[in-house]
């Protein structure tokens, strides 16, 4: 019983009982020399955008096969209907509709819903679209918003026990979603719960729409992190047909894992026209060689399930990546992309995150964009904003108004006026 005890601290630690001691010390990060994005796997220079539409494509198929796995092409039938609306959400100035969405594949269906807060006008809006972590219902306290059905990770300060939410979480998470002020601002806001299109566990790849698929899962094959975005990209074709929604004027964000997810979606997906990750961390925006805070070896083993097999090889073998981080950045060149840290958030590396956007820079410059404007790291909540953004602010791992309103901010430049 105790060492069971002490086993669920350990984890929820992200410490494991082989005793994993996370680098916090800058003079212990190793050495280490990051793949050039400008140079082609056979040595040569990447000198105009004609070249790097082909390097992109090298840098791409490298992070399908050994980091995140390789989706399928989506060749289903998508159906949406309006299971709720609110006419008069955040005292009128909103309307709020929660979407379903059904995923026919085959023989096989999968259900998700987005939950849509959108300003009153007349003109297509441009939308924030991200993930939540503990279903719609909690993202907002209207009652009319369903309790998600599907499995959500127990939680002691959400009521969730046996993997399923109740009333009792409704509302919670409000301040990651301050709904309020990005409408405000002329912004839509949508969220879905992350679990209805991958449950958050590690079950074989057998739910959510790996098994919507069918696909026999390979070391190859898209882990749970692809799965999400992958989701986030069924989203954009329902947009694509959805008259209040601008399709050319999404941002697409997420924290943490799900910031991981917003990356490799802008990766994969060039109709994201903002990208935007918040504490994202290993296998997000953080550079895997460093070694600071999470690593490859610890992420694998917490979450086999999040990543390609094959991104397994490079367990305490950080060297041998044939790509980092910096790389998936430049993958959504020329689009605008955010990178956000928190001073205490360590786990993530705030200053691998910073480093790899500033590497990230000349393939936006070779396009003819600024890319992230400085070299040296900005003080506390001093946000910079080029083609590339980034601040550290002050706090914990967290998602809060302070990261949105830099993020609405910075949309303002390339979406106002559109
Ligand atoms: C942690 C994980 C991080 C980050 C975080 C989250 O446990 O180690 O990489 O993804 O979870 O998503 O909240």
């Amino acid at each position: 019983m105790a060492a069971l005890i002490v086993a669920s601290v350990l984890t929820a630690l992200n410490l494991s009982a082989q005793t994993f001691v996370p680098n916090y010390d800058e003079s212990l990060v190793p050495q280490y020399t990051l793949p050039d994005p400008l140079l082609f796997e056979n040595g040569e220079k990447v000198k105009t955008a004609q070249d790097w539409a082909k390097r992109r494509r090298e840098i791409f198929r490298l992070f399908e096969e050994e980091v995140y796995g390789v989706s399928p092409q989506w060749k289903g039938n998508l159906k949406a209907s309006v299971v709720y609306e609110n006419l008069n959400a955040l005292d009128g100035l909103a309307i709020l509709r929660e979407i379903k969405i059904t995923l026919q594949y085959h023989d096989r269906e999968l259900d998700f819903y987005v939950l849509l807060h959108l300003p009153k006008s007349v003109q297509p809006v441009p939308v924030f679209l991200g993930f939540n972590f503990f279903g719609n219902h909690t993202t907002s306290d209207d009652p009319g918003i369903m309790v998600t059905q599907s499995w959500v990770r127990n939680s002691q300060s959400f009521g969730i026990t046996d993997n399923r939410a109740t009333e009792d979480s409704r509302g919670l998470r409000i301040n990651r979603w301050p709904a309020m002020e990005v409408v405000s601002r002329g912004y839509g806001l949508a969220t879905i719960y992350y679990g209805d299109v991958d449950p958050d566990f590690d079950d074989g790849f057998e739910n959510g729409v790996h098994g919507l698929m069918g696909k026999k899962h390979k070391e190859n094959s898209w882990g749970s992190i692809a799965a999400w975005a992958w989701g986030l990209s069924r989203v954009m074709d329902f947009f694509e047909t959805y008259e209040p929604v601008d399709v050319n004027r999404i941002a697409v964000i997420g924290h943490s894992r799900l910031g991981k997810a917003a990356l490799w979606a802008g990766a994969m997906d060039k109709r994201f026209a903002i990208v935007i990750s918040n504490n994202s961390g290993c296998g997000g925006a953080a550079l895997s060689m460093r070694r600071f805070g999470e690593t490859v070896g610890r992420i694998n083993s917490n979450f086999p399930h999040w990543f390609a097999g094959n991104f397994k090889r490079y367990n305490e073998n950080e060297d041998l990546l044939p790509v980092d981080q910096h790389q998936l950045l430049a993958l959504i060149a020329p689009r605008p992309l955010y990178v956000a840290s928190a001073e205490e958030d360590r786990w993530a590396d705030p200053k691998g995150e910073f480093l790899a956007s500033v590497e990230a820079t000349p393939v936006y410059q070779l396009l003819g964009f600024t890319g992230l404007p400085v070299n040296e790291m900005p003080g506390l909540n001093q946000p910079v904003h080029g083609t590339i953004g980034y601040h550290i602010r002050s706090g914990v791992h967290d998602i809060v108004l302070y990261d949105w309103e830099q993020y609405m901010n910075f949309a303002d430049k390339f979406f106002k006026n559109k």
